[in-house]
């Protein structure tokens, strides 16, 4: 039963004008559950519900005799800390078995064994190869790819002590060496979850501080799997570049077979676009116009970036792209797929077909994917999308009028390019001379999902607008990316609205020279959530070029609507880099002082990186602005400082 009124916690007009569908047709909604669930436990939101082993649950009542332990004995502070890092270890689980799927089929099409998948992009597997210490002078690109993916899979499960590859090749000398100080940088990413799993084990660990430490060491893994991830993934099916499409619930297509990709893999997605592309005849046999193809969620960004595959919604409004009555299938691969969206393709002719052994859901029709048959694997879901497009109900039929235009595309090569428009010698200088010059503050990167707790996609939504205002420089990956797309943030007319002098004149700029059909956006879609590597790509190439460490770099993260375990694993590494980052939810560690206080300050003195928890979008976006200035105005007075005595000792502060 829909108990949805006039209050809907969303700001995107299609979501809206669907709950409204929902309603009358009492179609049960996230927004509907979320609030069936309140009040929600106030121990678990604290982090104070310990259900590590099955003594308990124990629940900690600070300050209250002989309820302040758990039965071992455990402290408050070590059941936070524990409840906190194992969300760790899930995100890095995720995203890393994710990218050791990708570098398993790199191996197959070297071998010879994934005959549908090829090397498309030959000059980034170099560019990998050389960083990771692999020859290519003269090889065959099959051998290269060959040494290049076992490397990629030693990074899981390597015996040596030293730091995984991927990790020590992409980050600088700096951070190198505060990781091997802090002894956080993992030798093997499969060995820094377990060796997590079994720290946090009842009776092990008791220390937070050690607990927390163990924690990022498998955040830095979880970068580790994504950068290896997005690495690979540009190798199979080409790095990004800038394509123009549209995003929001409008983009389906009444007369078209609908199909939404949705998850994260895109082994799956890809070969879904090319099985789509050819069979669009059989599709007008049946009377539809020919294929379109959506995508929700990062494997629909993954085609987004690649083939400008539009988006159709992101995370929090799954459901109601179903209730359009025009989506023929939803295909999930693995993550972020609600279950519910099962339950609302009940009451519409819409299949859900799960294709990973690993993620099922009860009902769905299920068509088994193989990388070695992939492209027969990808026609089958096609032609079995067609069949179900003839079921489709007219009188069902109510899609929202809304879209918006998006220019994405933006890895960080292709950044690179765009800059190297305006300096050919120096691209990165474009951004980092602005920063100097004072005409942008510095740069924010976007990423994260929904969250029921926020309305939803406002916060992603107010903190860019109030960024943008001040001029401030963004990047965004993952479900922000699909909030500001459907916002048309990802579009010149998010520039002409919200801009701030300074960031106009910047874009301005760059547009002048870049040649696309279309204006630059205000916010540089930089892909799915693994690509959030291509941020710290762009970070480390700044402070580099800036000749200073990355806590010093004026940049920021924001995950205004964080949800998931990869969430949590995301942010934890990116303040491990050195930079601030703002969460918009409250993550269960306030029932901890000493937690919370290890988040938000001690990691400070540490790392240089920290968590800004807050929950007010107005109040964030003023964190995230502060920051930015302190860390530009610091940088701006050391240079001159520097300059004007000659002295290299005025570059070494604090960030
Ligand atoms: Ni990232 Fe992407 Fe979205 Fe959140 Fe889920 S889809 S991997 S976890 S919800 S941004
Ligand atoms: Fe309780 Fe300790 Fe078991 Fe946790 S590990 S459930 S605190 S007895």
């Amino acid at each position: 039963m829909s108990t949805q009124t006039n209050d809907r916690r969303t700001i995107d007009p299609a979501a809206i004008e669907m709950l409204g569908v929902a309603e009358a047709a009492q179609i049960s909604t996230a927004w509907d559950r979320y609030k069936a669930q309140q009040p929600q436990c106030k121990f678990g939101l604290t982090g104070v519900c310990c259900r590590i082993c099955i003594q308990g649950p124990c629940r900690i009542i600070p300050n209250k005799p002989g309820q302040d332990k758990g039965i071992c004995g455990a402290d408050i502070f070590t059941i936070v800390a524990r409840n906190i890092v194992r969300y760790m270890a899930g995100g890095a689980s995720a995203h890393s078995d994710h990218g050791r799927e990708i570098a398993h089929t790199l191996l197959s099409v070297a071998e010879g064994h994934a005959p549908d998948y090829k090397i498309t992009d030959p000059v980034k597997l170099v560019r990998v190869a050389k960083r990771i210490g692999i020859e290519t002078e003269g090889r065959d690109m099959k051998e290269v790819a060959k040494d290049v993916a076992i490397k990629a899979l030693m990074d899981f499960g390597k015996y040596d002590s030293n730091p995984c590859t991927w990790l020590e090749t992409t980050i600088d000398d700096e951070r190198k060496a505060k990781f091997k100080h802090t002894t956080i940088a993992p030798t093997a990413i499969d060995r820094a979850v377990v060796q997590l799993l079994h720290q946090t084990h009842v009776g092990t660990d008791a220390d937070p501080v050690n607990i927390i430490f163990g924690g990022l060491r498998a955040a830095l893994a979880d970068y580790t799997g994504m950068h290896l991830a997005t690495d690979l993934t540009d190798v199979l099916f080409g790095t990004p570049k800038p394509v123009i499409t549209e995003a929001n619930l409008g983009v389906l297509d009444p007369e078209k077979v609908n199909i939404a990709v949705h998850g994260h893999n895109p082994l799956l997605s890809q070969m879904i676009v090319f099985a789509a592309r050819e069979l669009e005849e059989e599709a007008k046999a049946v009377g539809a116009k020919g294929i379109n193809l959506v995508g929700i969620c990062c494997t629909g960004n993954e085609v987004l970036m690649r083939e400008g595959v539009p988006t159709a919604t992101n995370f929090g409004s799954q459901e109601l792209a179903i209730m359009t009555g025009v989506l023929d299938t939803m295909i999930m691969d693995v993550q972020c797929i609600a279950p519910a969206v099962k339950d609302v393709c009940n009451c519409f002719h819409t299949e859900l077909i799960s294709t990973s052994h690993i993620a099922k859901v009860p009902g769905s029709h299920h068509i088994a994917f193989n990388e070695a048959t992939a492209m027969e694997d990808a026609r089958k879901i096609i032609r079995y999308s067609i069949e179900t497009y003839k079921k489709r109900k007219p009188e069902l039929v109510r899609i929202p009028k809304y879209k918006k235009q998006v220019v994405g595309g933006f890895s960080f090569e292709t950044l690179m390019e765009l800059f190297a428009k305006v300096n050919p010698d120096s691209p990165i200088s474009v951004l980092t001379d602005a920063i100097l010059a004072g005409e942008i503050k510095g740069v924010c990167g976007f990423a994260g999902c929904n969250n029921q707790k926020t309305v939803h996609d406002n916060a992603h939504i107010t903190i860019a607008k109030e960024l943008a205002k001040k001029d401030v420089f963004m990047v965004t990956t993952g479900c922000a990316a699909g909030a500001f797309a459907k916002a048309g943030l990802l579009s010149s007319e998010g520039v002409e609205a919200y801009a701030g002098p300074g960031l106009k004149k910047f874009i301005k700029r760059l547009e002048e020279k870049c040649g696309l059909n279309a204006g630059l956006p205000l916010i540089f879609h930089m892909g799915s959530c693994v690509d959030n590597s291509r941020i710290a790509d762009l970070w480390t190439a700044m402070a580099q070029n800036l000749n200073i460490t990355v806590p010093q770099l004026p940049f920021v993260a924001s995950a205004p609507e964080a949800m998931s375990e990869k969430a949590i694993s995301i942010g934890s590494w990116v303040i491990s880099m050195g930079i601030p980052c703002h969460v918009g939810v409250m993550p269960p560690l306030d029932g901890s002082e000493l937690v919370y206080g290890i988040a938000t300050e001690i990691a400070r003195d540490v790392f240089g990186g920290y968590f800004m928890f807050e929950t007010d979008p107005e109040k964030a976006a003023q964190k995230l602005i502060d920051r930015l200035e302190k860390r530009a105005w610091k940088l701006r007075v050391h240079r001159e400082t520097a300059e004007k005595y000659n002295s290299e000792l005025a570059k070494i502060y604090e960030g």
